[in-house]
């Protein structure tokens, strides 16, 4: 069953907020699964394609990372980055694990998100996210978060 439910999350924090800046907050929090520090890496001209990531922690049981969507591109895969033959290397994978004692870290130069079709994207912007996880039993949850477009270097 999908859970969208978190999308009036942000709007609840603001509301709580004490006098701070009124932008979105930087972390969407569920009962046991933590998002931060999303970004999407802006495109070169003329490219569809980019890299991403983000930083998610849980609390108690493993969860699996098995799909991000975004609006903001056609398609979101998960990489693995490996240095092969002195080369960096990029593959695809399903599913990545995150535990309590081993959050998940995707950035650039390791495992990353890999966008394509990526509409056209601004500087400072903010995308939505949206992850799918799954437990032990099989139960998907899905998390929304923010990811920040950021230039290429830097
Ligand atoms: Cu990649």
């Amino acid at each position: 069953m999908r859970v969208l439910n978190r999308l009036i999350l942000p709007a609840i924090l603001l509301l709580g907020a004490c006098g701070g800046p009124a932008s979105a907050p930087a972390a969407v929090e569920s009962a046991e699964i933590e998002v931060r520090d999303a970004f999407i890496v802006q495109p070169p001209e003329g490219r569809a394609v980019t890299g991403g990531g983000l930083h998610v922690s849980v609390t108690g049981a493993p969860k699996v990372l098995t799909g991000v969507t975004t609006p903001a591109a056609d398609k979101v895969e998960l990489h693995t980055m490996s240095m092969e033959n002195g080369m960096m290397q990029m593959r695809q994978v399903e599913s990545f694990q995150v535990s309590e004692a081993t959050p998940l870290v995707l950035q650039r130069g390791g495992n990353h998100l890999m966008f394509f079709g990526v509409k056209p994207l601004q500087l400072g912007e903010s995308v939505d996210l949206i992850l799918t996880f799954t437990d032990e039993s099989g139960t998907e949850e899905q998390v929304i978060t923010q990811a920040e477009v950021i230039p290429t270097a830097g």
